[in-house]
């Protein structure tokens, strides 16, 4: 009997031992195996998100081909700390919720920098990943002033702030155009809701104007039939409506207005001056005012990054793929300055840096704002854009 139980304590021993040496063996080869997060020894990954497929896939690829283009001229001078750079790809649909799921898989990807995304409504989400893992964010065209309202150190953009644009769009629209009756459309999204707001609040300063806001509407984005608020606003004697949104509502708002009467002109902001507004909108296009930063072509400084887009993409060039050029060469130089030398020297190095781009001298305040953002505002004439008016005429 008691032999049997020393035997039976034994055989427990030996399959308990055995165990613990599978268990060890397995934490070996699975638990301390690299990641997938984990860069190579031969290169280090960057991102890039923004909507690249839906409605809004120009935009998510003009940022792209902005990035990619930079990537690649790193990688032609030898890389960056002695690495390849490679270029992660983030498709964030431009939905809030798929912008954070994107914002995680970049993270467990390893990514030493985010430029992205292109919508206020993913950026302000996903900045939270970012920032929860230390990562540098830099976006080409985000303009909700919360983006860099949350005291996150590691968010930068290299466009300006709503707050900023509808101060000159009301400027605009009182001092220039000395509109009476206006009326505020958006498309109830954090940076077309955004920036309507910001305009109305603008346009409260100039009170002694006379000028009255008649309506303060929403739509849904993605619809295509705006008919019905459109004739609404037909009987309302007004000399402007202002849409705060996207391309692609911008351009069938433009469209449908003509075709139910609303003959006032169209104006809106950044999210419109693209290339397919025009596309989607034909004629009624014409004569639509829309803010947005100084023409690029006629900038020296830009030219050679011009000559360089349209040999690789051709002559479809839209404004926010210089944007990403100069984003990714900012997060590319503060990690080649530091060496890649971890997340908070290159966030440093960002913060000081003073960056000759394509779109001139970039610097960043201390919300991560850049230091200039000179909106004025263009006309849409002859099918294409044209600068019209500057704050300080
Ligand atoms: N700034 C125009 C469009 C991008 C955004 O949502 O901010």
């Amino acid at each position: 009997m008691v032999k049997a139980t020393f035997l039976l304590i034994k055989k427990r021993c030996v399959q308990n031992a055995r165990l613990a040496f599978l268990l060890l063996i397995a934490f070996v080869f699975v638990g301390c195996e690299p990641s997938q997060s984990n860069e190579s020894a031969d290169e280090i990954r960057i991102g890039v998100a923004g909507p690249m497929t839906g409605d809004q896939s120009k935009l998510g690829g003009d940022l792209e081909r902005g990035v990619r283009l930079a990537v690649e001229e790193w990688n032609a001078r030898g890389g960056v700390a002695g690495k390849t750079v490679a270029l992660e790809v983030g498709d964030d649909q431009r939905d809030p919720k798929q912008a954070v799921s994107v914002a995680n898989k970049m993270v467990n990807l390893g990514i030493v920098g985010m430029v992205g995304h292109y919508n206020s409504s993913a950026s302000i989400p996903a900045s939270s990943v970012y920032h929860d893992a230390g990562i540098p964010m830099i976006t080409p065209a985000s303009t909700n002033p919360r983006l860099t309202e949350q005291g996150f150190k590691n968010v930068f953009r290299v466009v300006g702030r709503d707050d900023q644009q509808g101060r000159v769009a009301a400027k605009f629209i009182v001092k220039k155009l000395a509109a009476r009756r206006i009326a505020i459309l958006h498309d109830k999204t954090t940076y077309g809701q955004g920036l309507a707001e910001e305009l109305r609040k603008s346009l409260a300063e100039y009170q002694e104007s006379g000028l009255e806001i008649v309506s303060f509407d929403g739509l849904t984005q993605g619809d295509k039939d705006f008919r019905g608020i459109l004739t609404r606003l037909k009987d309302k004697n007004l000399d402007l409506y202002f849409f705060g949104g996207m391309f692609p509502e911008g351009g069938l708002l433009a469209k449908q207005a003509k075709e139910v009467g609303l003959n006032v002109p169209m104006m809106s902001g950044d999210g419109v001056i693209d290339p397919k507004f025009i596309e989607i909108a034909g004629a009624a296009a014409e004569g639509t005012y829309l803010t947005f930063t100084p023409d690029t072509e006629t900038l020296p400084q830009a030219a050679d990054f011009l000559k360089k887009y349209r040999a690789k993409y051709g002559n479809d060039l839209a404004p926010y793929a210089i944007y990403a050029y100069d984003a990714a060469n900012i997060l590319l130089t503060a990690l080649s300055d530091t060496q890649n030398g971890g997340n908070e020297k290159v966030i440093e190095a960002m913060r000081k840096m003073k960056y000759q781009g394509a779109l001139g001298t970039l610097s960043f305040d201390e919300k991560g704002d850049v230091s200039e953002s000179p909106y004025i505002v263009w006309i849409t004439k002859n099918a294409r854009f044209e600068v019209f008016w500057t704050p300080s005429e």
